[in-house]
């Protein structure tokens, strides 16, 4: 692996930092697939229970490598490396069990924005800039932006957004519900780090069912989400840790989770 993405682990949570500030965070498949390979180790070590994503303090990042696409042309464009991997691994994103919190400063543009919004959450310091410039160049947001942003924010607002290639700041974003939380410049890393502490503390089947049922209830009719609730549920009823988070209420003591 290169240092294209690094990352670090305490308390249940781990922090990967995406990690190119001389092109302010601009995306490479290179990248994106080591990103991928960290994020599937962290979602298989037992011992992690939220993954905060980072980037820089100039920029999260400013989308696709405009110059490793115009390379691409150069040399007959005849394979899409960046989209072999950036859509699959924004849609795996999803199925991690845990919960991916964004934390963003500086330019979040383009397929940066785009993998903003395949986090869980985000939660952005007050230099937070947000803007789908895809159209300026010929292109569109082609990594999961026109879907996931309508999603948040609805179709006159994302479309506003995606023909203008405004950038709106991080207290009109939050004014919009794209993020969760703004915090002091500096501070989204910590920010989101204490909320995947609070996560660590809960009980990892019931997060990851409640993040699966989530996801059902954007993309499927009531009837179906409530059927797929009820399934999580009920599964959630024959684990360990059910039992042992209610008999620790009763019992007055702080519950022991072990994930099954
Ligand atoms: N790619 C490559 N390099 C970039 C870059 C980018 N997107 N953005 C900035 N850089 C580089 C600059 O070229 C410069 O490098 P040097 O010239 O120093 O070598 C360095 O970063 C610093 O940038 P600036 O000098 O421009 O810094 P400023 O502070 O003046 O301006 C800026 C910052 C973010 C406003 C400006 O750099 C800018 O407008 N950048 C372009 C942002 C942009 O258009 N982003 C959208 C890219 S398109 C796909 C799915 C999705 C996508 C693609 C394919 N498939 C499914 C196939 C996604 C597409 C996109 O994201």
């Amino acid at each position: 692996m290169s240092d294209l993405v690094q990352s670090s682990f305490a308390d249940g949570v781990a922090v990967v930092t995406i990690n190119r500030a001389e092109a302010l965070n601009a995306l490479t498949p290179e990248m994106l697939a080591e990103l991928r390979e960290l994020l599937s180790d962290f979602d298989r070590e037992v011992d992690c229970r939220a993954i905060v994503l980072a980037g820089q303090p100039k920029a999260f990042s400013v989308g696709a490598d405009i110059k490793g696409r115009v390379a691409e042309y150069d040399t007959g464009g005849a394979r899409d490396p960046l989209g072999e991997i950036i859509r699959g691994l924004f849609s795996y994103m999803e199925e991690v069990s845990k919960p991916i919190i964004a934390a963003l400063a500086g330019y979040v543009l383009g397929g940066g924005f785009e993998l903003a919004l395949a986090c869980d959450l985000r939660i952005a310091d007050a230099t937070a800039k947000f803007g789908f410039p895809e159209a300026n160049v010929g292109s569109m947001p082609g990594a999961g932006g026109t879907q996931r942003l309508t999603r948040l924010v609805g179709p006159a607002i994302a479309m506003e957004l995606m023909f203008s290639g405004d950038r709106i700041d991080a207290d009109e974003a939050y004014r919009l519900g794209i993020v969760n939380k703004v915090v002091a410049e500096g501070e989204a890393v910590s920010a989101a780090v204490e909320f995947g502490k609070k996560v660590a503390s809960k009980a990892p089947l019931s997060i990851d069912r409640i993040k699966r049922s989530v996801y059902v209830a954007t993309s499927s009719d009531l009837a179906t989400g409530l059927e797929f609730e009820a399934v999580c549920h009920a599964f959630l009823r024959g684990t360990h840790d059910r039992e042992e988070g209610m008999r620790a209420f009763v019992e007055k003591r702080s519950p022991k989770f072990i994930g099954r």
